[in-house]
């Protein structure tokens, strides 16, 4: 076969820096000539040393619109910049997990993820592209920082020219000249991972013994559908009807797939009408998740903290003990209580996984979290929806053993009467004007504590900054933190991940520690008040409502 090499002339195209997880455009935007291209070499230009030459790549997504395309031109320019081997899913096909998995298992050089996460696909809608370093995780920032500098100056890029295209359907190693190919079953080595994990003899023995425990997961038409077939039915033996939107489409079937309250209605009602014991939720690329059953729904940094208190129960911490927690910055701080019982560290990052992933390598790190329905663990450095909902499964057989017929919302309250409750939750306001809202954040850097609001006293406002603990890294402006006398927050931030406009997020949270059984909205009224009061935030973006509570 014939391969040879060519460069073609280039020049750059604004705004392709990465945000908190990878560059996310309209799918109309990559399909410009050269953008996507641009970007790719940009990636193996900033690739850090010992760079692209005879490394080995993992290459998949979650089967959104255009990723096909992606992957033919990641091989060609890939191959150009001295790619010896490529690991491919099969169809292009890897959550974000097994992605992560994958990379670690196979001792890769890195990979690249092609996602726009829980963002709408289709031509009309969002793609995206993330790079992974060798440890499985989201290129840091250093890493990053340098893809877009390649970016700003590119000039050219290489490609292979070879007269075939990859076959991504067929599993099996393909070779171009130098270079190869190699499709592997996209689903296998993630699920053998997980099942050394986690104790799927209990959760069998559980379901068996507990014929009216119902599970019902829905993969949103995402990319977990294979595996959650694969886990849930055939591994543990939960009948066909516990799967929910199970065949990854291209176009998500049209919908958001964003496991919350607002995207993930369907699930909801389904679950409170069947009266399903768990109910479950992944979003696009199978990284977040969501829990709840038909009697409560498990906020996510309530989750994180609940696995964390069970930890023992999984043979994969017995083995490896609890070396520490972690959550972001504007998660709950309930995590933070379940490592001060352990007697263990606990880590407060910046939003977005690629800042767990250093503690991780350090040993420092084993579970955490973020409010934004994102959980894991280090058995690889990403955040992994399979797993947290398996957790769960793991707890709930775990608990029963002792105290059988307790469910999700009996495993919450036992947590709450240790703990106290952090009651917790989020407003977006999507697609505003970015100017409004960098004006309404730059105002909100100015104002001082001491401020008074009835009972609430201001006594910490500050912009969250963060000195890695590892390589001293520092990363600036992360969110405007209030912090009042009860330790209640309230936190402003500008979202990373959108593709239009601006999404201011406002978190707010209370901790209480005696009355645990109010609802959410009800408890943390008077601060939302007092958070659209201090950033004028209507004023700013002409918003009265936002676009999505959790
Ligand atoms: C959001 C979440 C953040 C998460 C990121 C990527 O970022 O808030 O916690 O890590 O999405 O998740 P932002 O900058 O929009 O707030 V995913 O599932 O898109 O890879
Ligand atoms: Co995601």
């Amino acid at each position: 076969m014939s391969f040879s090499v060519r460069t073609v002339d280039t020049s750059p195209f604004d705004g392709q820096k990465p945000g908190t997880s990878g560059l996310r455009k309209r799918v109309k935007v990559f399909q410009q000539p050269k953008y996507t291209e641009n970007f790719i070499q940009a990636i193996f230009t900033a690739m850090p040393a010992p760079g692209p030459q005879n490394a080995t790549l993992v290459v998949g997504g979650d089967g959104r619109y255009f990723m096909k395309d992606a992957v033919q031109k990641i091989v060609r320019i890939g191959a150009a910049n001295g790619i010896k081997k490529f690991i491919i899913g099969q169809d292009g096909i890897l959550s974000t997990p097994a992605a992560s998995a994958l990379i670690r298992k196979r001792d890769a050089d890195g990979g690249i993820i092609l996602t726009a996460s829980h963002n709408p696909g289709g031509p009309e809608n969002d793609f995206g592209i993330k790079y992974n370093t060798r440890n499985g995780g989201p290129a840091p920032e250093s890493v990053t920082d340098a893809i877009y500098q390649a970016t700003c100056t590119i000039s050219e890029y290489k490609e292979a020219d070879f007269d075939a295209h990859v076959d991504l359907s067929t599993v099996g190693i393909q070779t171009f000249g130098p270079v190869s190919v190699e499709i592997v079953d996209s689903v296998a080595d993630y699920v053998e991972l997980i099942k050394e994990i986690f104790d799927f003899e209990l959760i069998r023995k559980f379901r068996q013994q507990t014929p009216d425990f119902t599970l019902l997961f829905d993969a949103l038409n995402g990319v977990t559908g294979p595996y959650g077939r694969r886990i849930f039915v055939d591994e543990l033996g939960f009948p066909e009807t516990s799967l929910a939107n199970c065949t990854p489409l291209e176009d998500f079937g049209g919908s958001h797939p964003d496991p919350n309250l607002t995207y993930a209605r369907s699930l909801v009602d389904s679950v409170e009408k069947h009266k399903i014991s768990l109910g479950a939720a992944s979003d696009g690329d199978g990284d977040r998740n969501m829990v709840l059953s038909h009697d409560w729904f498990v906020t996510p940094s309530d989750s994180v903290a609940v696995i964390a208190h069970y930890a023992d129960c999984i043979p994969y911490f017995k083995r490896t003990g609890i070396r520490g927690l972690a959550r972001s910055m504007p998660t709950s701080c309930a995590i933070d209580r379940v490592a001060a019982a352990k007697g263990v560290e606990a880590f407060e990052v910046p939003t977005g996984w690629k800042f767990f992933g250093n503690l991780m390598d350090a040993g420092r790190l084993s579970i955490c979290g973020e409010e934004s329905f994102g959980t894991g663990s280090d058995h690889i450095r990403e955040k992994d929806g399979i797993w947290a909902i398996v957790a769960w499964l793991n707890i709930i057989a775990h608990v029963n053993l002792t105290a059988p017929g307790a469910g999700v919302r009996s495993i919450m309250s036992e947590f709450y009467k240790v703990y106290g409750r952090n009651y917790f939750t989020r407003y977006d306001y999507e697609e505003v004007d970015s100017e409004g809202a960098t004006q309404m954040m730059n105002r909100l850097r100015t104002l001082e504590p001491g401020m008074a609001f009835g009972s609430y006293k201001v006594v910490k406002l500050d912009d969250f900054h963060y000195t890695d603990p590892v390589d001293q890294s520092i990363s600036q402006k992360q969110g405007v933190r209030i912090i009042f006398q009860d330790t209640s927050r309230i936190i402003f931030r500008l979202s990373g991940t959108g593709s239009q406009g601006a999404t201011v997020r406002v978190y707010i949270e209370r901790y209480d520690e005696k009355e645990f059984a109010l609802d959410a909205q009800t408890a943390l009224k008077p601060l939302v008040d007092i958070a659209l009061d201090i950033s004028q935030l209507e004023k700013y973006t002409g918003r009265k409502e936002p676009t999505v509570i959790t």
